[in-house]
């Protein structure tokens, strides 16, 4: 830590190196940390702070301190990094009870996303300005942790048990204005944020201090507590961390701060060398990782600002409001007035939702709304950077729109295709320009699921699919590039994860039963459940379009096709896999019986399935599926099959995706569980090249 007694430009830059800095500028002195790129709590920045507080309370010249951060964001957490490695000294928490400790008044000054051990320095101080765009959050949940310096025990002092339960077990950030409502905040900055941290700083001079620390916590009552434990337990699906930091946060009211701290660092020790926190923390990583792909680092993208949208139906209307969220110049197109005006009536829908549920202001959605013109016709998108079509999906609606695209588009525009399944490469070849042809598949509702495929055929140019990756940045998209095959990555693997599901059904599980057990698994929602949400039509059309080219020997489930060929289409028709009243879904005997016939016409005899048989099968359904697009080099690394099943397809987080899960459950086993079935369920179904050899070798997908 370096001291500097009047700030200068030339001075400060002189100890750049060291990552906290304390300025000596009359009684008010101020702590800066610089760690970039988020000022995480590295062992050097602990370390450094806690030499300055010790600084602050020694020096009399020195009367109260300031913490505030340089870069784009005030402490954003403890360094993730380190979590792999024996914790070092000095520890946050001890760091944090310093601050706490402190003989004269430290002011938080809070910038950017102050999260998790940045939001504990902060509940340590004795108070917190913040920047009027700055959140507060610990997100320690979401990587399978539970704060580890002191949040669980000062939040609930500081804002209330219940509210702090909430943050707590849901890792949600809260905005300033949220902040100072609920008094995690004293006050926010409109103007420069440390001149107005140190006015509240001077003001605490020779006050009496509020060490968050000493004031008592609210205690719940005993079945309210037990109601909501149950409800986070719910909402969890099976992750751990949770339930944890909430049951630490209600520990608050019951024991003095430091045995609630030692309960908070057990906890947290305990769940960091936890699988599931090694899943999350691989999880968080990986998101990040996905979006540097071998081969394009020095790849210029395209500029794009003016974007097209062709087709406003579900999926045009979601594509639309994304990128008039990001904000892009967005013009709809469609093949009469009537369309259009649909269309526009589904974009202002989802606005209204927004401003409804508070999520949105009128002003923003009126800006976003003002961002999205309307027109019919092509012609009208000749000024387009990029041109996105969401048509109906058919190859050959798809490749004339494209040959006409071809004749009006300007050189270096862009031309995607929201296909999920189709061929880009036949699409492209439509054009005389396949080279500015890519895919980019979003999933539904568009302007809602993080995931975008960017889908590469063998002619796109490098600078289009950086320039998908970088309008992916822009959407806050979390983008997988892939090659053309069918389905993708995400759709092809959920086409085995359902045939396996049908597999079971019929011979002995039924639907609700498969569900409940992948949703015990950790899934928002099990299979059938999924198909009948997406309609059940959709995939029936493609089933019907394949059908001349399935291989007969392959083993095929009609089961479906009973169900659309009845009416049967899903919640849209009020009926599918499951019967909907009142918006809950009901096991219908209508489908058992058209089960139990199935397996009669297979010459099956129904048997008892257990839920680890059917969680068993449909992971090495899904494992040797990914494994197949690997070897198939339609991506080219595992992380990119994990962040697309993750983001995309509801797999859970804290199980890091099928194949980091896959290297922990053993891959040995999975492939034993692929072979006995391969004998049973035909052609499509053979052990993948590469499952088979790292099973054989003992190699695994991470190494
Ligand atoms: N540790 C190490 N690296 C981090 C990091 C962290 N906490 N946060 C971000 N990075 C890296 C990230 O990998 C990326 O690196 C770069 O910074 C930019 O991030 C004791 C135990 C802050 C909202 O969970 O949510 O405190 O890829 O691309 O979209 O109780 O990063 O460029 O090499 O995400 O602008 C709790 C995690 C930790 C916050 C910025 N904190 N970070 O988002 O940029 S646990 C968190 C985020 C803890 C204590 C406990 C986001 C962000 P690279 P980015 P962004």
């Amino acid at each position: 830590m370096t001291t500097i007694s009047a700030p200068s430009p030339a001075q400060a830059d002189g100890t750049a190196s060291e990552p906290v800095r304390l300025f000596r500028t009359g009684p008010v002195a101020v702590i800066e940390i610089d760690n970039p790129p988020v000022n995480a709590t590295s062992q050097a920045v602990r370390a450094g702070l806690l030499e300055a507080i010790r600084e602050v309370d020694l020096d009399p010249e020195i009367e109260a301190a300031v913490i505030a951060c340089a870069g784009r964001t005030f402490v954003a957490g403890a360094d993730i990094r380190e979590f792999g490695q024996p914790p070092r000294e000095p520890h946050l928490p001890d760091v944090i009870n310093a601050i706490e400790d402190c003989s004269k008044p430290v002011v938080a000054a809070l910038h950017g996303t102050a999260l998790g051990g940045g939001c504990e320095i902060a509940l340590a101080c004795h108070g917190r300005v913040v920047d009027a765009k700055a959140s507060f959050g610990l997100p320690e949940v979401k990587l399978g942790l539970v704060p580890g310096a002191g949040g669980t025990q000062r939040l609930p002092r500081l804002i209330g048990t219940e509210a702090a339960i909430d943050l707590v077990s849901s890792g949600r950030n809260v905005k300033a204005a949220e902040a100072l409502h609920l008094g995690l905040a004293d006050r926010i900055s409109t103007g420069d944020l440390r001149a107005d941290a140190m006015d509240l700083a001077r003001e605490l001079i020779g006050k009496p201090l509020r060490r968050t620390g000493g004031v008592p916590a609210t205690r719940m009552g005993a079945e309210a507590a037990a109601a909501k434990l149950g409800e986070i337990r719910r909402k969890a699906r099976g992750a751990e961390a949770p339930v944890r930091a909430a049951e630490l946060a209600l520990l608050a009211a019951d024991v003095p701060l430091n045995e609630g701290m030692a309960r908070e660092r057990e906890t947290f020790l305990e769940l960091r060398s936890s699988e599931q926190s090694a899943a999350l923390r691989h999880a968080f990583f990986a998101e990040r990782e996905v979006t540097r792909v071998p081969g394009l680092d020095n790849v210029e993208p395209r500029p794009v600002q003016k974007v097209g949208v062709i087709g406003a139906g579900t999926m045009g209307s979601g594509i639309a409001v994304a990128f008039a969220d990001a904000g892009f110049d967005i013009k709809v197109v469609e093949t009469s007035e009537e369309a259009l005006a649909a269309g526009r009536a589904r974009v202002a829908d989802i606005y209204d939702k927004q401003v409804a549920s508070g999520r949105l202001t009128d002003a923003t959605r009126n800006e976003r709304l003002a961002s999205i013109s309307y027109d019919v016709g092509l012609a009208t998108l000749s000024d387009r950077d990029l041109v996105i079509e969401a048509v109906f999906e058919d190859m050959e609606v798809k490749r004339t729109l494209f040959r006409d695209l071809d004749g009006i588009l300007p050189p270096g525009t862009v031309l995607a295709t929201n296909t999920s399944y189709l061929d880009v490469g036949a699409i492209a070849d439509a054009t005389t320009r396949p080279a500015d042809v890519v895919g980019l598949h979003f999933f539904s509702p568009a302007n809602i699921m993080k995931l975008l495929e960017i889908v590469k055929t063998d002619t796109t140019a490098p600078d289009v699919v950086a320039t998908g990756l970088a309008v992916a940045k822009r959407l806050r998209k979390v983008p997988v590039v892939c090659r053309v095959c069918d389905g993708f990555v995400g759709n092809r693997i959920l086409s085995r994860y359902r045939q396996q599901a049908e597999y079971l059904i019929e011979e002995g599980a039924l639907p609700h039963e498969v569900d409940a057990a992948m949703e015990a698994f950790g899934f928002p929602m099990g299979p059938f459940a999924v198909s009948d949400l997406a309609g059940l039509d959709i995939s029936w059309a493609r089933r019907k379009r394949l059908a001349p080219t399935r291989d007969p020997r392959e083993r095929y489930v009609d089961v479906a096709d009973r169900l659309c060929e009845a009416g049967r289409f899903g919640r849209k028709t009020g009926a599918g896999w499951y019967r909907y009243e009142g918006g809950k879904r009901i096991p219908d005997p209508f489908v058992t019986e058209l089960v139990e016939d199935a397996s009669r016409r297979r010459g099956l005899t129904r048997r008892p399935i257990s839920a680890d048989e059917i969680q068993a099968r449909i992971r090495a359904a899904i494992v040797n599926e990914a494994s197949k697009i690997l070897d198939e080099h339609i991506v080219e690394r595992p992380l990119d099959v994990d962040v697309v099943m993750m983001h995309g397809y509801g797999y859970p987080a804290w199980r890091g995706g099928p194949l980091f899960e896959a290297d922990r459950v053993g891959l040995q086993a999975i492939l034993d569980k692929v072979t006995e079935r391969a004998a049973q369920d035909g052609p499509g179904w053979e052990p993948a090249a590469g499952l088979v050899s790292r099973a054989s070798s003992g190699a695994r997908f991470y190494s």
